[in-house]
């Protein structure tokens, strides 16, 4: 059975990790998969990095489906094109929580990425998917959404969620 795993709060150090590539699509990394679509979907989020649950290796589950029952899943995911249409979104994040505010990305992004068998695919993205694949990639280079705010910005929503953190200890 899928079991849910923590999420990590910003600012953890932890979220600011580089993943490294997955170097074969084996059993653990399936088993890895099955988790972090349980805690993606139990959250609930439209995606999850493995950067969040403290796995530093390449692999992102998505699924921006209505029904929430079609899951994607990028590991070693690569962009190869962005569109140079910009758009702006009302973003939110698992690992930043109660927070939301605007960033612009690439409207339509192209990502190349192996499944869970290993088999390499190309997908076309557009809509809240393409935000999401940039936001997730993100992730795994060790970037979370509010670094793409301003410094002020920033430094209330660290205050503020340091500040919920110590009282959900308490
Ligand atoms: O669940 C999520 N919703 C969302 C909304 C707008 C832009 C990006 C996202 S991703 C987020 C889940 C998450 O934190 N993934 O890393
Ligand atoms: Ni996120």
């Amino acid at each position: 059975m899928a079991k849910t795993l923590p999420i990590l709060h910003y600012p953890d150090a932890r979220l600011f990790t580089k993943a490294k590539p997955v170097a074969a699509v084996d059993e653990r990394i399936r088993t890895l998969v099955q988790d972090m679509a349980k805690t993606m979907y139990e959250a609930p989020g439209v995606g999850l990095a493995a950067t969040q649950v403290d796995v530093h290796e390449r692999v992102v589950v998505i699924d921006v489906s209505e029904a929430a029952n079609e899951l994607l899943v990028l590991i070693n995911p690569e962009i190869t094109w962005r569109s140079d249409e910009r758009l702006v979104y009302e973003e939110g994040c698992l690992s930043v929580p109660g927070i939301y505010d605007k960033v612009e990305r690439a409207e339509r992004v192209r990502v190349k990425a192996l499944d869970e068998h290993g088999k390499s695919r190309e997908i076309e993205a557009d809509g809240l998917l393409a935000i999401c694949v940039q936001h997730e990639l993100d992730h795994l280079d060790g970037k979370v959404f509010v670094e793409y705010l301003s410094p002020l910005k920033q430094s209330r929503i660290k205050t503020r969620l340091r500040k919920q953190e110590r009282q959900a200890a308490a």
